[in-house]
């Protein structure tokens, strides 16, 4: 892995961030989307990469196939705020996409969404997961990745995830915002993690009436089978592997891809404060999430 030095977070408008999801900052807010873009919306390790393929498989499977074999997922859906050593500005990538649809793939709270995205109605896919298995990935993801913090240890790090100090704020905030946007803004598919692994073909059906595809059976059969975790976890053009900043040493970016291996991390004691903290920070009841299936 190339070293480069670990980002500090800061505080940005009220959000904890770190400068290689800030230093593009206007450029990326002065985003010019298309009506026909879609944007993948996540917190951080809800399935980002997964659903991604999904999409780009159903969109070109056939239509390119060249773009199988040879261009990493994060080439065909850049993720739009990333400006970091060893990677091309994600907005930038985004700008050049040969597509039509763009996929776009963005970390960002509702707030910071470029208005472009809203004012031309695109098609928004936020894709959620439960904060436990969340916060379980995101600590194992900040040990391999070095442009993420230093996450020093687990209880450390699941104490600054409770607070919100971890890179793109609280998920709490996150996920709620999101949530709370469908409300004005109808042309978001609010999805879970959970779900997709419950039943991916239910899950593929949904995409596909929200974004207007039919495609034959055998497809979709043939798209599920192929992002299995096994499957996309040996595939090199979905498993980041071309990626310097990551060790896949210390911990693989497909680590697990399981539901409820929060259990393997959180203390008796973690747990308890986690469930008591997480009853004051979600309010919203129509807002629920599953720890395991
Ligand atoms: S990132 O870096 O935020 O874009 O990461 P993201 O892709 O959102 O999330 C990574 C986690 O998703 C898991 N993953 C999958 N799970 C099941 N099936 C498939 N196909 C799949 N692809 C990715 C990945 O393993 C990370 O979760 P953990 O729990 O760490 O294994």
């Amino acid at each position: 892995m190339d070293q480069i030095p670990r980002p500090t977070i800061f505080e940005f408008h009220g959000v904890f961030m770190s400068k290689y999801f800030t230093e593009n900052w206007d450029n990326v807010q002065s985003f010019v989307a298309r009506p026909d873009d879609i944007l993948i919306a996540t917190y951080p390790k809800a399935g980002t990469t997964w659903v991604s393929y999904i999409l780009d498989l159903l969109h070109f499977e056939q239509v390119c196939p060249e773009r199988m074999a040879s261009i990493p997922i994060h080439e065909r859906v850049p993720f739009l705020e990333i400006s970091a050593p060893f990677h091309t500005k994600g907005k930038d990538l985004a700008d050049q996409l040969p597509t039509t649809p763009r996929l776009i793939k963005t970390h960002l709270p509702i707030q910071f969404v470029p208005k472009s995205f809203l004012e031309q109605n695109c098609r928004i896919i936020y894709v959620a997961r439960n904060a436990k298995d969340s916060a379980v990935s995101y600590f194992h993801f900040g040990r391999m990745n070095c442009i993420q913090p230093d996450p020093v240890d687990w209880s450390t790090f699941l104490q600054d995830f409770k607070e919100g100090k971890t890179v793109f704020g609280s998920w709490y905030d996150h996920v709620t915002g999101w949530w709370e946007k469908k409300k004005s803004y109808s042309n978001i598919h609010y999805m879970f993690y959970e779900d997709l692994a419950e039943d991916t073909g239910r899950e593929i059906d949904q995409l596909c009436s929200f974004i207007g595809l039919s495609p034959p059976a055998e497809k979709k059969e043939r798209i599920a089978t192929g992002v299995k975790f096994e499957n996309m976890k040996q595939d090199k053009m979905a498993n980041y592997s071309t990626v310097k900043v990551m060790d896949h040493k210390v911990s693989p970016f497909m680590r697990k891809g399981k539901v409820g291996d929060w259990k393997n991390h959180f203390t008796v004691a973690q747990n308890e404060e986690f469930d008591e903290d997480y009853k004051k920070k979600m309010k919203n009841p129509t807002l629920k999430f599953r720890t395991e299936i």
